[in-house]
């Protein structure tokens, strides 16, 4: 197996099982039409009978009440071609129906004619149909039968991914290969794997992609290109996948030959109206734009002397005449040259700061879209405080599928506790309960439109993220869009019965494992909320470098010198950040005694001897977590061996390589996090292990010829510095 079917394998159930399913001969798939997602789900119904139960099943369009229908069928349409005459027990069903949400269904069984039970789908409408029809697969291939009467709607409306793809190939923060959209500048021909990530797309209900980057081209906008994506558009739409794309903000300059670029000229304008045209004209379904603007270099309406705002609705109205497509505006707006002098300076502030004031100026259809955290998918972040302050402005919360700051898919860090932790915070809006998932979801202040995106950068390996277990989170992801008070340990242990296998060990282990290795990873990467002490200077965003966490221009700071560490946010004493809170919130995270632990060093600039609540000193703490991460990471690899011969062999050995080298770096970040502070602070581990590097395979130790020793930078991540 090699991990392109992901959980979509639907794996032959044992006979004995299969046994307890009826016998189904006939699919009807209420459309007419070949694209419909309607027809997608009478085929993979089909596919999926054949390889769950091995049984095969006709496909037909059209109901015929005329007809007896022999032995038990399944019918899946939308609600407004079901037949419900001929189904008089749904009558029921009827109310339930009209009151799904856009994209929901009703699963459930009926029997036609008195004759043999009928599994009937029926979708809100096409895309709602599909996924109906792929929920009963994904529970018969678990060997759940379809429940009696099984209603779903969606928590949000907006459920897509972001890709950062670029037109060469190369995929920014990408860690499986090149990919599946592009190569040389131009769309890829053939786009099989494109097909593909949409099924699995579709299974998790996932609507709409955004397929280039946010650090976008001009020449994604050529002629050739614009076919492209209409090539993609068509290759996706089937599985109710809607496509958008990032635009550039100099492509006026850059590909129009334009003087300027600023919102307000009307050639820019023009430029733009045309472009949006000729998008539509390749793409009818077109989903809007994404904008990266005024951020890392990126051009943007500050570059024009004009406001975030202005940029904003300038896409908006191009957008506007061609139906409903929206702008994506990302809040993700910073100077990275941010003077590290200045303790004052603090990058959490930013996106409050550029917003602020724009809540009402933006056009009805443009959404800002908001990093979880105030900094960049770090381990643990507090909510970003934007979610509080647009109230009339629509949003749409952004986290990472890709593991940038999280071990990079070498390392296993399932991620659905973690954004649990910012879907549950309440913000407390005007002293109301406000669950950010509220908020996303609209239901707090009453939006139709908002959501959630995800940077999930699959390429064209087989295993998509570039390894098997990492796989988790885009299903987590799904399945979070949809129901945001899932259980993370439930959603986990699904997808491992779709991907490994019924077998209760298999499962369970999967499912510890992954349970344990957000917080494992929080541990030895960066604990009390001082972010993921890795490197960030070089960019590449992995392994520890703890050293250049202070002094460089991204403003991703601890603040740590000799006496104390962490950077104070308080209104009282530091950066303000805490201010931008609402009241309720801004109290607890103001006050050090109120501070959540886990995010002390977030907020709080403390003495390396401060206690914390739970009696240990910040330093005994750090010590303590990254041995205990490190030492957790060690079991790891030997869980997995036990679950030899209990899954297909190349996913076993390919898994346990991933843990086994994540176990050896796992002492890496351990020692490199505690020899750094240690040598900085001066204060000894109560237990005395820093520098006795425990585990480590020392270069010290080998015999090797023709080798010189040098001094390693960071020194902290070698045995004794060299
Ligand atoms: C950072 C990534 C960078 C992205 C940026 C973004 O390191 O590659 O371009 O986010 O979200 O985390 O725009």
């Amino acid at each position: 197996e090699n991990g392109l079917e992901a959980w979509l394998r639907y794996a032959s159930l044992p006979t004995e099982a299969a046994k307890q399913y009826p016998r189904y001969t006939n699919i009807v798939a209420l459309t007419d039409s070949k694209s419909s997602p309607v027809c997608t789900a009478g085929k993979e119904v089909q596919d999926g009978l054949k390889k769950i139960l091995n049984q095969s099943a006709n496909i037909r369009h059209k109901f015929d009440p005329s007809e007896q229908l022999s032995s038990s069928a399944i019918v899946v349409g939308t609600q407004d071609d079901f037949p419900w005459s001929a189904f008089p027990s749904l009558q029921d069903v009827k109310n339930t129906v009209s009151s799904l949400k856009e994209d929901g269904f009703w699963l459930g069984t009926s029997t036609f004619k008195d004759e043999a039970q009928t599994v009937v789908i029926i979708g809100q409408n096409e895309r709602g149909a599909l996924y109906g029809a792929m929920e009963f697969l994904m529970r018969l291939a678990q060997n759940q039968p379809s429940p009696a009467s099984y209603a779903s709607s969606p928590s949000a409306p907006i459920r897509w991914i972001n890709q950062w793809d670029n037109l060469d190939g190369s995929i920014e923060r990408g860690y499986a290969g090149p990919s599946i959209f592009f190569k040389d500048g131009a769309v890829l021909d053939d786009l099989t794997r494109v097909e593909q990530y949409a099924r699995l797309m579709a299974s998790v209900r996932l609507n709409g992609i955004v397929v280039n980057n946010v650090n976008s081209h001009c020449n994604l906008l050529n002629p050739s290109n614009l076919k492209g994506l209409g090539r993609i558009a068509d290759a996706m739409r089937p599985w109710g996948v809607r496509i958008g794309v990032a635009l550039y903000f100099d492509t006026p300059i850059e590909l129009g030959g334009l003087k300027t670029s600023d919102p307000l000229d009307p050639d820019v304008v023009a430029f733009w109206n045309d472009i949006t045209t000729q998008l539509y004209e390749n793409v009818p379904d077109m989903l809007g734009y994404l904008i990266k603007a005024n951020s890392e270099g990126q051009p943007g309406p500050l570059t024009y002397g004009r406001t975030l705002a202005e940029g904003a609705n300038l896409f908006a109205r191009a957008l506007k005449p061609h139906g409903d497509g929206i702008v994506m505006y990302r809040a993700f707006v910073y100077n990275h040259h941010l003077d590290e002098s200045n303790w004052k300076n603090d990058r959490a502030n930013a996106a409050v700061e550029f917003f602020d004031g724009l809540d009402d100026v933006f056009d009805e259809n443009v959404l800002v879209q908001i990093k979880y955290g105030p900094i960049d998918f770090q381990v643990r972040e507090p909510p970003s405080p934007l979610l509080a302050h647009l109230r009339r402005t629509r949003t749409i919360i952004e986290f990472q599928v890709a593991q940038e700051y999280m071990g990079q898919q070498s390392h296993l860090c399932y991620l659905a506790p973690l954004w649990r932790t910012i879907l549950d915070f309440d913000l407390r809006i005007d002293g109301e309960p406000s669950l950010v998932k509220d908020v996303v979801s609209g239901e707090r202040f009453n939006w139709k439109y908002s959501g959630y995106a995800a940077v999930v950068n699959v390429g064209n390996d087989s295993t998509w993220l570039g390894s098997h277990l990492a796989m988790s989170n885009l299903y987590a992801y799904g399945r979070y869009c949809w129901e945001p008070s899932s259980d993370e340990a439930a959603v986990v242990s699904d997808w491992a019965r779709l991907t490994f296998g019924l077998n209760p060990t298999v499962v369970d282990t999967i499912t510890q494992l992954s349970m344990e290795s957000w917080p494992t990873y929080e541990n030895y990467s960066g604990n009390l909320g001082i972010q993921t002490l890795c490197d960030i200077v070089k960019t590449c965003h992995y392994g520890p470098s703890p050293a250049a966490m202070d002094g460089n221009g991204w403003g991703q700071w601890t603040r740590a010198d000799a006496h104390a560490i962490g950077m104070d946010r308080t209104v009282a004493t530091g950066t303000g950040f805490s201010g931008q809170y609402p009241a309720e919130v801004a109290k607890v995270f103001e006050n050090i005694e109120t501070t959540p632990d886990e995010l002390l060093l977030w907020f709080h600039h403390v003495p390396y001897t401060h206690r914390l609540k739970s009696g240990k000193t910040v330093i005994q703490h750090f010590y303590d977590a990254h041995y205990e991460g490190a030492e957790n990471a060690q079991t790891f690899p030997v869980r997995w061996q036990a679950l030899r011969g209990l899954i297909d062999d190349h996913r076993f050995q390919h898994i346990l390589f991933h843990l086994t080298y994540q176990a050896g770096h796992a002492l890496v970040w351990r020692d490199s996090v505690n020899t750094f502070y240690h040598a900085k602070c001066g204060i000894a581990d109560e237990r005395n292990r820093v520098g006795n590097h425990k585990w480590r395979v020392k270069a010290q130790d080998m015999q090797l010829t023709g080798y010189q020793v040098v001094p390693v930078k960071p020194f902290e991540a070698a045995y004794g510095a060299e």
